[in-house]
């Protein structure tokens, strides 16, 4: 079976609810390596530093520590700044970030068209994007500033993830009030557990040079990593089952870890 290689999970969470989850997915892990603006997708790696194995053998395995330095910008994302170029926008400017999928294979993803039957976010849980200002060149930052957060996924109708009705990936506005300059644009999927510490985090970083009258002042502001208290719910949500999930009060309240999000 895949699962027997995501060690980490099975080694604590041997149970049928593990496998119930994995029979309602196609396939383990997925990354975002491509974003869309305008209706005009980028390549592979283009605006969306690349990532590397960390302690695993492929590309898109997920994070399960919560103080790593993978839980900035993914597996070696803090060094792979000058291979990403930066996409220019507006604020205001809606950027997706599609997510393409892989099975358990180790190396990296060959990048690929998006394959309906087998990419997207095979995971159920939230997601959230962040922003961090580049304190000198976008390509050597290491995401080690503040962070603000600009969008969040939880469950519209406390049934289902909001991700699952639409697996291809996520979408956030850049505020409109957003300061002009260039920044590291956050982006984060939990495959999320009910069992402490056994959320898989994926996690990826594009560059953006964003333009426009700026005027706001985002915020709050968090740190990465250890943006999270590994005790929070709202990252190992204790009481909920599987889809479609119950009980579903709680679900329909969820609301992501870290701070408020900024609307600008
Ligand atoms: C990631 O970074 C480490 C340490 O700098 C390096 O040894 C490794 O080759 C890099 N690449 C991948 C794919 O993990
Ligand atoms: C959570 O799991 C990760 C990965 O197995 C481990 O490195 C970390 O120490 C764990 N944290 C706690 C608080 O158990
Ligand atoms: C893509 O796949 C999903 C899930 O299998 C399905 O609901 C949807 O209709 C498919 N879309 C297209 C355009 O084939
Ligand atoms: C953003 O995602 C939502 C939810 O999947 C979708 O309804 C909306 O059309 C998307 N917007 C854009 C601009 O892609
Ligand atoms: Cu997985």
């Amino acid at each position: 079976m895949k699962f027997y290689n995501e060690a980490l999970v099975t080694k604590a969470l041997f149970s049928s609810l593990v496998l119930l989850q994995g029979a309602l997915v196609a396939d383990g892990h997925y990354g975002f390596p491509t974003v869309v603006v305008n209706g005009i997708e980028s390549e592979w790696w283009e605006y969306v530093r690349d990532v590397g194995y960390g302690p695993y053998t492929g590309q898109f395995f997920p994070i399960y520590d919560w103080h790593e330095e993978g839980q900035v910008c993914g597996y070696n994302g803090t060094k792979t700044g000058h291979g990403t170029k930066t996409l220019k926008v507006e604020a205001g400017t809606n950027i997706k970030f599609v997510a393409y999928s892989s099975t358990y294979q180790s190396g990296d993803i060959a990048p690929h068209p998006y394959y309906n039957d087998s990419d997207g976010i095979n995971h159920n849980g939230p997601g959230q994007a962040y922003m961090s200002l580049a304190p000198g060149a976008l390509e050597d930052y290491d995401g080690s500033g503040d962070w603000f957060k600009i969008g969040s996924y939880g469950s519209t109708d406390g049934q289902y993830w909001d991700t699952d009705h639409d697996r291809s990936g996520m979408n956030f506005t850049i505020p409109k009030t957003t300061p002009p300059g260039k920044y590291l644009l956050r982006v984060e999927h939990f495959n999320i557990s009910p069992y402490l510490n056994g959320t898989q985090q994926f996690i990826n970083c594009a560059h953006v040079e964003v333009g426009g009258p700026g005027g706001g002042t985002p915020g709050p502001t968090t740190k990465f990593p250890g943006a999270y208290d590994i005790r929070d719910s709202a990252i190992w949500l204790p009481t909920a089952m599987w889809a479609p999930y119950k009980p579903t009060p709680l679900l329909k309240a969820y609301k992501g870890p870290g701070p408020e999000v900024w609307k600008g």
